[in-house]
C-alpha cells in the first residue's frame, strides 16, 4: 500500500490510482444486470476520491460501481484497498473475490492462477445505512461515498511476507527491548517451497528461520529476540527503526519506534516523564476532496498543527490514513485513534445489540492489526459519546476495553465521555476523557464559573469512585466561530467569542492539577450532514480554529500563543 516509504523492494506493486469508470446504481440493480462483468455507460472519476465531489452527486447516498482495466503478467495477485466508504464487493472479471464493511481500514484479497493479460477489477460500493451500521446515519460529519484511499495490485511470488507486527517490553532503564515479531507467511507459488526468513531492525539481523510451506499454505511465526542500546521514540526525538522481513523472493518493510506509554498516579507518562497533552481534534475532511485526502494537504494540516504548538491529535472519529500516521511517526506527534461509534447517533438498544457490538469489535481488530506498529498511536479510543450512563453501554465498553488491553500493545485505552458525573463505564478505561461544551450548548451565564465548578465536582466524583490514579483530559471542548464573523460585542458565533472561550478553557485546564491535557474541538470547519439539523450554519460544523480551507480564525492565534507559553513553562 502507499506509505511515506516503500513497503517492498522485491515485490512487484502496481498502483491502480487514477481514472476509473464509474456509474451510480440508485435502484441497486447492478448485480442483477451483470455490472460485475463490465459497467454499462459510465463516466470517468478519480480514485482515490469521493463521488460527492462529482457535479450532481453531492448528496448521493446509495450504490455505485467502479471499474479498472489493468495488465498483469499473471500468477498470484493481491489486491489492497486502503479505504472504501462504506461497504465494498470486489469482482475480478466478473468473479466475486472479496467483500469488506467499514470505511476507514484497509483490506485485501489474494487471487491465484491469474492468467497474463488485461483484466477488469470491478468494485460495488454501498454507503447506505442499516440498523447495524457503524456509524449510524446521524453523525456530525459528512457521509461521503467512494474509494477514498489508494488501491494497489501486487504480484506475489514464492513464499511471501504478508504481515509483520512487532511487540516489545522495555526494561526499566528503557535501554533494552524484549521483542516478539509476529510474521505471517504465505506460499504464493504452485508447488511446495522452502525459504530462509530473515528479520532486520535497521541493518541488524534479529532473526532467521528456515520454513517449508506447501503451495497456498499460510503460517504465522512468533520470533523472540532482544534489542539493546535502544534509542526511544519521543515527542522531541522521534527515533524510528526500520523493520524488514525477507524471504528468497519477497520482502515487507515497515517502521516502528520504542516508547513506554503509561497512565498512572493521575498522570500520563511517555518514557517515564509526565506529559501534558496539547491537543486538537481533526477530521479528514476538505470541501474539495471530502475524505479522500491528498498527501500534500495532510502535510499542510500537520505543519499548521505543529505551528500551533500541539503535541497531540485525536483522529476524530475514525482510523486515519496510514500516510498521515507515517507523518506523525516522523514528527513525534501523539495520536488518539478510534473507530466511528459516534454515540449521539446510537439508540441505547442499538449499543446493546450483539450484532453492533461484534461489528465494532471487528473494527477494533482491524484498526489494531493495521496500525499497531505506529509509535505515534499512544491512545486507543473505544467509542465517542455513547450513553455510558446507561447499562446498555456496559457490555460494549467491557468487550472493547478487554480486547484493546489484551491485543492493543503498549497504549492507553479511553473513550470520550459526555455524561461524566453519571458515567457507569469508567472502570473500562485507563484515562478519563471528557467531552463538555459549557459556554456553547445550553445557557451559560458565566461559563468560566461553570467550568471551574465542573472541575471541582468531577475531581470529587473521581475520588469517590476510587479512580484518582486515572489521568483526566478534556477530549472535546470549544465553540463555533463563523469565519469572518466579527462584532464589537463578544457574542456566540463570532470569532472573538470562540477565541475567548477556548483561551479561557485552556488556561483553566492548564492550571488544574487534575487535568493532564485537552483536545480542542476542532482543528478545521467540516461539512456535516443534514441530520444535524439547522444548528449547523451553512451545513458545516463551524467549531474549527481554522476554516475548512485552513484559514486561521482569531482562536488560532490565541491557541498558538497559549500552547507556546505552556511549552516555555515546561522548560
Ligand atoms: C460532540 C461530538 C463531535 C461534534 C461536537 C460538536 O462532542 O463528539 O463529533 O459533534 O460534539 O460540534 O457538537
Amino acid at each position: 500500500m502507499r506509505r511515506l516509504f516503500d513497503e517492498h523492494e522485491k515485490r512487484a506493486i502496481t498502483l491502480l490510482d487514477g481514472s476509473w469508470d464509474f456509474c451510480t446504481d440508485p435502484m441497486d440493480e447492478g448485480e442483477a444486470r451483470g455490472y460485475a462483468t463490465g459497467l454499462p455507460t459510465s463516466t470517468r472519476v478519480s480514485v482515490p476520491g469521493v463521488w460527492n465531489t462529482e457535479l450532481g452527486l453531492l448528496e448521493y447516498e446509495g450504490v455505485a460501481w467502479y471499474e479498472k482495466r489493468f495488465f498483469t503478467e499473471g500468477g498470484t495477485l493481491r489486491f489492497v484497498f486502503e479505504g472504501v466508504m462504506t461497504e465494498a464487493k470486489v469482482y475480478l472479471d466478473g468473479a466475486h473475490i472479496g467483500s469488506h464493511y467499514g470505511g476507514f481500514c484497509q483490506f485485501d484479497m489474494i487471487v491465484r492462477n491469474v492468467c497474463p493479460g488485461h483484466h477488469l477489477l470491478i468494485v460495488r460500493v454501498d454507503n447506505r445505512f442499516d440498523a447495524h451500521s457503524i456509524p449510524q446515519k446521524r453523525v456530525d460529519w459528512y457521509h461521503y461515498g467512494g474509494i477514498t484511499r489508494s488501491v494497489t495490485v501486487e504480484r506475489l511470488q514464492g513464499i511471501c511476507v504478508l504481515y509483520h507486527r512487532l511487540d516489545y517490553t522495555l526494561s526499566a532503564d528503557l535501554l533494552t527491548a524484549k521483542c516478539c515479531s509476529t510474521v505471517e507467511l504465505y506460499n504464493a507459488g504452485v508447488r511446495k517451497n522452502t525459504t530462509r526468513v530473515q528479520g532486520f531492525l535497521d541493518k541488524t539481523a534479529v532473526f532467521t528461520e528456515d520454513v517449508t510451506l506447501k503451495a497456498g499454505e499460510s503460517r504465522t511465526l512468533k520470533l523472540q529476540y532482544t534489542v539493546s542500546d535502544v534509542q526511544c521514540w519521543d515527542v522531541s526525538s522521534p527515533r524510528l527503526y526500520g523493520l524488514r522481513v525477507t524471504t528468497d523472493t519477497d520482502d515487507l518493510i515497515d517502521r516502528t519506534g520504542f516508547r513506554l506509554v503509561e497512565a498512572r498516579e493521575g498522570r500520563i507518562l511517555l518514557n517515564g516523564r509526565p506529559i501534558e497533552l496539547r491537543g486538537v481534534n481533526r477530521h479528514e475532511d476538505h470541501p474539495d476532496w471530502g475524505m479522500a485526502f491528498p498527501q500534500g494537504l495532510m502535510k499542510r494540516d500537520l505543519d499548521i498543527i505543529l505551528d500551533m504548538g500541539c503535541n497531540a491529535i485525536r483522529g476524530s472519529h475514525y482510523p486515519n490514513s496510514r500516510i498521515f500516521l507515517d507523518m506523525l511517526d516522523e514528527a513525534g506527534v501523539l495520536f488518539w485513534s478510534e473507530i466511528p461509534i459516534w454515540g449521539c447517533g446510537f439508540a441505547p438498544e442499538t449499543l446493546a445489540d450483539p450484532v453492533v457490538i461484534a461489528r465494532g469489535l471487528q473494527m477494533h481488530r482491524e484498526m489494531v492489526h493495521h496500525y499497531c506498529n505506529h509509535p505515534a498511536i499512544v491512545i486507543w479510543g473505544m467509542h465517542n459519546e455513547i450513553r455510558a450512563d446507561l447499562p446498555e453501554s456496559v457490555e460494549m465498553s467491557k468487550q472493547y476495553y478487554e480486547f484493546l488491553k489484551a491485543e492493543g500493545g503498549n497504549r492507553i485505552v479511553t473513550y470520550a465521555a459526555n455524561h461524566p458525573m453519571e458515567d457507569i463505564c469508567l472502570a473500562y478505561c485507563d484515562m478519563i476523557s471528557i467531552n463538555k461544551y459549557s459556554g456553547w450548548y445550553g445557557k451559560s451565564l458565566d461559563y468560566r464559573a461553570e467550568w471551574q465548578q465542573f472541575l471541582i465536582d468531577f475531581a470529587a466524583r473521581r475520588a469517590e469512585l476510587g479512580m484518582a490514579d486515572k489521568p483526566v483530559v478534556m477530549g472535546e471542548f470549544g465553540a463555533a466561530g463563523i469565519y469572518g464573523h466579527h462584532t464589537f460585542d463578544c457574542v456566540k458565533g463570532t470569532e472573538e467569542y470562540q477565541a475567548e472561550l477556548i483561551g479561557s478553557c485552556l488556561k483553566q485546564f492548564h492550571a488544574d492539577p487534575m487535568m493532564q491535557g485537552s483536545f480542542i474541538w476542532q482543528f478545521c470547519d467540516i461539512r456535516t450532514c443534514s441530520e444535524m439539523g439547522l444548528d449547523r450554519a451553512r451545513g458545516f460544523n463551524n467549531k474549527g480554529i481554522v476554516n475548512e480551507y485552513r484559514k486561521p480564525k482569531e482562536a488560532y492565534r490565541i491557541v498558538k500563543s497559549l500552547y507556546h507559553r505552556f511549552v516555555e513553562e515546561e522548560k
